[in-house]
Order: C-alpha cells, then sequence, then structure tokens
C-alpha cells in the first residue's frame, strides 16, 4: 500500500505571486498578508510599526461596548506547536480610537465584538470615521455572551453583520471553527451583508499541568492558535469557498510562503498572520520576500484552484 507523506518541505519552488497593492473584501491593501486581530494591535504605534514591517493591512485587538482588563492568568501558553490563551477581550473600548488618529487612510481593519446587533453597531460607529473597514469578532472561544456564544447561531451572525454592515463600510466577519458546519454561519454572514469572511479564529483547547494537576490558564479553557491549527484552517476556508461567493480571507497557523500559497488554493484571497509574529514582526517581510516575484502569477491565478 502506497503512502504518501506530505511534511514541511512541501515546497512549490516553481511557485510565486506577482507583487503590488490588492483590494479584497472592500478593503485597499498593500499586499496579501495582514496582521491578525489580537497580537499587536493595541495601540497606534505597535500597528504603524507592522505596518512599516511589510504587513499588507493589520487588524486591530478586538474592541468591545466597555473596558474590561481580561481573565485572571495565567492568560497564554507557549505549546510545542502553537500557542494557547484566554487572554479574555481585554480592551480600552471607546478610548481606543485615539490610537487611530496617525494611521488615517492606512489599511487598518477595527476588530469590534459585543453581545448583540446592537452592541457591535455602536461600538463600530465609534471608528466609522476612521477605519478601512471592521472585522465582526463573531468567534472568540471563551468569552460568555460574546465572540463564538454568538458566531455558533447563525440568526445571530446574520443580524449583527447586517448592523455593523449598514453603517456603509466594508464589513468582514471572522469566524469559529468550534461548530458542526462553518458553512451555515458562513452563508449567514454572506446574506447579512458582508464583504468578506475572515477563516478561523482559534479551536477551543485546554492544557493540564501534570506538576501542579490544574488547568494552565486561569480561564481553564483557551483558544489555541499557530501551526497545529493550520490543517483545520485550511479545511473550513476550502468548505466555505464552496458555500459563499464573497471572498475569504485565511487565518490559522500561516507561518510560511508555501502556507499562504495552501490557503490561496483553498480559496483565500488574502491571509492573516498571528502566532508565527511570536517570532518578531520581520516575518511579514521573511514570507513576502519567500511569497513574491517581478516574474510572478496574478493570485486570481490560484485562488481556489485546488477544487475540483
Ligand atoms: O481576547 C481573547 O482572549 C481572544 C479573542 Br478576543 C479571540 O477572538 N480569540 C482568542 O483566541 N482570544
Amino acid at each position: 500500500m502506497g503512502m504518501l507523506i506530505i511534511n514541511n518541505y512541501n515546497f512549490c519552488a516553481m511557485l510565486a505571486l506577482k507583487p503590488g497593492a490588492i483590494e479584497v473584501g472592500g478593503v485597499a491593501l498593500d499586499n496579501h498578508l495582514l496582521l491578525a486581530a489580537g497580537i499587536l494591535g493595541t495601540t497606534g504605534a505597535s500597528l504603524a510599526r507592522v505596518l512599516s514591517s511589510g504587513a499588507g493591512g493589520v487588524v486591530t485587538k478586538s474592541i468591545g461596548p466597555a473596558p474590561f482588563p481580561g481573565h485572571p492568568g495565567p492568560c497564554v501558553a507557549v505549546l510545542e506547536d502553537g500557542l494557547l490563551n484566554a487572554m479574555g477581550l481585554p480592551n480600552p473600548s471607546a478610548d481606543f480610537a485615539g490610537e487611530l488618529d496617525g494611521l488615517a487612510g492606512r489599511p487598518v481593519v477595527v476588530s469590534v465584538f459585543g453581545g448583540s446587533p446592537e452592541e457591535f453597531a455602536e461600538v463600530a460607529a465609534w471608528f466609522a470615521d476612521r477605519a478601512a473597514g471592521f472585522e465582526l469578532n463573531l468567534s472568540c472561544p471563551h468569552a460568555e455572551g460574546y465572540g463564538a456564544a454568538i458566531g455558533t447561531d447563525p440568526a445571530l451572525v446574520e443580524a449583527c453583520t447586517r448592523a455593523v454592515a449598514s453603517l456603509g463600510l466594508p464589513t468582514w466577519v471572522k469566524l469559529t471553527p468550534n461548530v458542526t458546519d462553518i458553512t451555515g454561519c458562513g452563508r449567514a454572514a454572506e446574506k447579512g451583508g458582508a464583504s468578506a469572511i475572515v477563516a478561523i479564529n482559534t479551536v477551543k483547547a485546554m492544557r493540564i499541568s501534570t506538576g501542579l494537576r490544574r488547568p494552565v490558564l486561569g480561564n481553564r479553557f483557551g483558544g489555541l492558535s499557530g501551526p497545529a491549527i493550520f490543517p483545520v484552517a485550511v479545511r473550513c476556508v476550502y468548505e466555505l469557498y464552496e458555500a459563499c461567493r464573497i471572498p475569504i480571507v485565511g487565518c490559522g497557523g500561516i507561518a510560511s510562503a508555501d502556507n499562504v500559497l495552501e490557503m490561496m488554493m483553498a480559496g483565500a484571497s488574502a491571509v492573516e498572520i498571528g502566532s508565527a509574529v511570536i517570532r518578531g514582526v520581520g516575518v511579514f517581510e521573511a514570507i513576502a520576500a519567500d511569497l513574491y516575484a517581478d516574474d510572478g502569477v496574478d493570485a486570481a491565478t490560484i485562488v481556489g484552484c485546488a477544487h475540483a
């Protein structure tokens, strides 16, 4: 019996993309690589630094209806093949607007969360004069009343999306993989007027310290990100590409140019990079150096090409 083993050297040396500015889901980007929500996204200075380090766009930390310090620690554990976090949606709420003062006209997508369609619209409206678009966090796996608590119900996904899309700015919807069928939520976002789907947020997970005989995270449960979840993200993007017509932004464990190409072949028009930033903000320039070449192909020729 033949056995095909695909390892981390599954690299297609022949394929590179044409460099240059693009437009995805109504947002103008400098390239296909965005900073994912939750990493280096709470100050204008860190967002500007990531943009000047080769990211084509940035997504802010998720901002909600009231200032919140987050869950009690420990909030992050570094694992063999990823990160486990339960930050607990720490955010400065409306005060965050001031952080965006120096970023006018830049590709800054503001991630927002709320406990109802009305709260989503209220929070998004605070940033409507300074966001290139919104990303709706309907997917944090460990936030009671927020995130996946709402984002697993297609009717609520549709209502929250419609409430924010009515502001007239590009509205991306970030989905949770912690559902039986992600396409139901993707279709609901599309029906509500989303301009793009972002897939995926973290996978609900936990670890236990055998020494302490207790969960390692203060919140016990958290979200797994990094290379460990890349195959889950590819599967979700592949399924959404077959179910929806709006563009998909791939997210989840992307750490190399080959990962970007694989996500695009599954159906992503752009990607978000989060946990790989643990290697430093130079990760954007490093991936771009492998991904782009002046004689590269138009990304449109490979987006979704893995589908029959
Ligand atoms: O803040 C968090 O704990 C958090 C958020 Br908002 C999210 O969307 N996903 C995640 O893994 N953690």
